[in-house]
């Protein structure tokens, strides 16, 4: 239809490209001098000789000098308060001994936290777990877990956990209701704005129309300058007015403003809450859709085409890259899109609506030809580009993520993507493993204890542990990772109960192994009838059942493992000093001490063996 209409609308003529918009112009990158003694590409190395960027080595040694003894402090008297207003055992000395800093800095644990996939539901439940554990939040205090938050050093997301992830990250660290609900804040930050649908935000068709078109004039400029552009940067473009400033309810549609384009992941470090360290650091991550992939190493029954061995890429507001020992290279983010072998660098290629839409990338599943026949998910606007883009030759890039390969002829014949000039990516998921975990099993970031919440959607959209067996099965086929023993198969994790209720992974290895703790959004709380299991696909929401879904979250993280009787529900009053008791395990362990009290009843409890 829509192709038909605008055959032979002068898409690319000068004169549209000279009246271009805001966004196109602040989306385009631009080729700028090398600044002297610039590296494009940092050798990561592997085992124990790995090591991080300086720069994020500063940033979290400042953060855990500067803001993390107070930040566990905080949540040491939250769980302590509640376990006097409880009346339930008190936790073992080591607890306090280790978060009250007591026993030195270096006892602290290095908390990070991670959020799966799963489209709008995953960024909802998501940030509905963020929510219960943030020390700003006044019944996340009375609920005994409020302050974790604060106190991770790391958070990582992919798909629509990254929508999560980046949104937060860039709006300058909000409560999560002033995230997701913040009502019209003209000049930033403007809410998630989840009553417009993604794929399709009004039924004017000519208000549609101009949408559309718009979205292409916006990444024309891109196009124009020479960068590979894909359906990804649409999308990106979707997204930004959903997870980046400068869109609220009001502007939606107002196609003078930028929408976000030109904020690039790489700006972030200029924001307050980065700027005092007070932002756990965020991280998401992409695959790899190599061509010359090995596909005898397919997680089973996964269904995205992406071999569990293809590298994953993570990006940071410092570099993007990969820890796989195939790779274990970056490239600054700031340079991000620089072709290889050119002699400019380009900046403002890394924009972080550009980046949040690789991570989602879902549209790789669709093949080119499947994706015209029919109506997908932006099926009308795929039409138009191609109108514009003509590009014949390469249709299947055309659902990637298009990137300049910064890692251009590195370790040939290990490194997967070593003869590509242009990366292909795809949805951070698309292995199957849906929770961001590898930048968090990084030998050099040393994480002890990872929070984990799953919102995959493998069953009547709850999840069922399939992603967290992938990631097992990742690990072990690397070999360069370190992973806790879980259940193989999603039969397992079923039958024991291990999607209804927190459950600790690990509890019986040691470090480098980390601990996790493991909160699916497998069944509604307390005997409550579901409002969490959102379809994958549902692009649109009012406000109320964002709230509901979020409250139902909030419970499900707070509750522990909940008990019945005579159809009368309760949340485990022991919950909060058993989630501290996971919290240090790793750190006591490293003492020398042995589990007691409390501690021991409730690692029995919520361990899986
Ligand atoms: C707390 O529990 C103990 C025993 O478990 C009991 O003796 C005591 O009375 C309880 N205190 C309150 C205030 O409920
Ligand atoms: C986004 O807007 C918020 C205020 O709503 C502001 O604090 C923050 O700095 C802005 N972030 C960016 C990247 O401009
Ligand atoms: C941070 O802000 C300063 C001053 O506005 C600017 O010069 C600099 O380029 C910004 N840094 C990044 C990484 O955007
Ligand atoms: C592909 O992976 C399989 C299973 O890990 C392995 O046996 C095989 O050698 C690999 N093939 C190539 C060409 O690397
Ligand atoms: C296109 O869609 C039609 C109707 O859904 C289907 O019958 C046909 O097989 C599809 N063709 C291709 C090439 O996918
Ligand atoms: C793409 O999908 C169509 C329709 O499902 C199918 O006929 C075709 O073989 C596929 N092409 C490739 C390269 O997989
Ligand atoms: C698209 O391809 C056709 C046929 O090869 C060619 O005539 C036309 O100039 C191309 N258009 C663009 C915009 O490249
Ligand atoms: C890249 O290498 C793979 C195998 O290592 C090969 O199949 C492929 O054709 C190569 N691609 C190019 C563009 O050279
Ligand atoms: C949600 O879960 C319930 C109970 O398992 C199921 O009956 C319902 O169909 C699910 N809803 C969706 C949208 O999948
Ligand atoms: C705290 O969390 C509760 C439970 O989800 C929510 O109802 C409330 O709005 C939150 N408060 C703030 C200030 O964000
Ligand atoms: C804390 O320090 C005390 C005194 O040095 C020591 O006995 C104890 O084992 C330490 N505990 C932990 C958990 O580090
Ligand atoms: C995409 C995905 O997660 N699929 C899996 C869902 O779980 C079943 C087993 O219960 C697997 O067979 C699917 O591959």
């Amino acid at each position: 239809m829509l192709s038909l209409l605008f055959l032979g609308y002068p898409l690319f003529s000068p004169l549209l490209v000279r009246g271009q918009l805001a966004a196109a112009e602040a989306y385009t990158p631009t080729r700028v001098a090398c600044p002297p003694d610039t590296s494009l590409v940092r050798l990561a190395g592997t085992g124990t000789s790995q090591s991080l960027n300086p720069s994020e080595s500063a940033y979290v040694s400042s953060r855990q000098t500067l803001v993390l003894p107070s930040a566990w402090q905080s949540y040491l008297t939250t769980v302590q308060q509640q376990i006097e207003a409880r009346n339930v055992s008190a936790l073992p000395s080591y607890v306090s001994d280790i978060l009250s800093g007591a026993n030195g800095s270096s006892a602290y644990p290095t908390f990070g936290i991670a959020t799966s996939g799963g489209g709008y539901r995953a960024a909802i439940v998501g940030a509905g777990a963020l929510n219960a554990l943030d020390g700003r939040n006044a019944s996340a205090i009375e609920a005994g877990t409020g302050g974790l938050l604060q106190a991770a050093t790391y958070i990582t997301g992919l798909s629509g956990g990254n929508w999560l992830v980046t949104s937060l990250a860039q709006a300058d660290f909000p409560t999560l209701s002033e995230l997701v609900f913040q009502p019209n804040d003209v000049s930033g930050w403007g809410g998630w704005n989840a009553q417009y649908s993604l794929a399709s935000p009004t039924s004017n068709t000519v208000q549609g129309l101009a949408y559309d078109l718009g979205l292409i004039t916006e990444i024309q400029g891109k196009l124009l300058a020479g960068y590979p552009v894909s359906i990804v940067d649409l999308w990106a473009r979707i997204l930004a007015r959903h997870f980046t400033n400068g869109t609220s309810a009001n502007n939606y549609f107002d196609s003078s403003l930028p929408h976000g384009a030109g904020i690039t992941f790489s700006s972030l470090t200029n924001l307050s809450t980065f700027v005092s360290y007070s932002q756990p650091f965020p991280i998401v991550v992409a695959d790899s859709r190599s061509w010359s992939a090995n596909f005898s190493n397919l997680y089973p029954d996964s269904d995205d085409n992406v071999p569990l061995t293809n590298p994953v890429y993570e990006f940071s507001v410092y570099e993007m890259g990969s820890f796989d020992p195939s790779l274990a290279a970056f490239t600054p983010m700031q340079y991000l899109g620089t072709e290889p072998g050119s002699d400019t660098c380009t900046v403002g290629f890394d924009q972080l609506s550009f980046i949040a839409a690789t991570s989602s990338n879902i549209f790789s599943s669709f093949n080119y030809t499947s994706f015209l026949n029919g109506t997908n998910l932006l099926t009308p606007l795929l039409e138009l580009f191609t109108q514009l883009s003509n590009d014949t030759e390469s249709l299947d890039w055309l659902v990637t993520s298009r990137v300049p390969n910064p890692f251009y002829g590195l370790n040939e014949g290990t490194y997967l993507d070593s003869n590509a000039t242009e990366l292909a990516l795809v949805d951070g998921g698309d292995d199957g493993e849906g929770i961001p975990f590898t930048p968090l099993l990084a030998k050099a970031r040393g994480v002890d204890v990872i929070w984990a919440t799953d919102g995959s959607g493998n069953i009547t959209n709850w999840a069922n542990g399939y992603v967290v067996s992938a990631a097992q099965a990742r690990t072990e086929l690397l070999s360069a990772y370190d992973f806790p023993p879980v259940p193989t198969d999603t039969a397992t994790w079923l039958d024991e109960g291990l999607t209804t209720h927190p459950t600790f992974f690990g509890c019986n290895s040691s470090s480098p192994v980390p601990l996790l703790i493991y909160l699916a959004n497998g069944a509604p709380p307390l005997g409550q009838a579901p409002l969490t299991n959102i379809t994958t696909v549902q692009e649109a929401f009012e406000a109320d059942d964002i709230e509901a879904a979020m409250s139902q979250m909030f419970d499900l993280t707070t509750q522990g493992m909940a008990t019945e009787a005579d159809g009368v529900w309760a949340k485990d009053p022991e919950w909060p000093a058993c989630l501290a008791c996971a919290v240090v395990d790793r750190s006591r362990a490293k003492a020398g001490v042995e589990r007691s009290g409390v501690c021991e009843t409730c690692m029995q409890k919520y361990c899986w063996s």
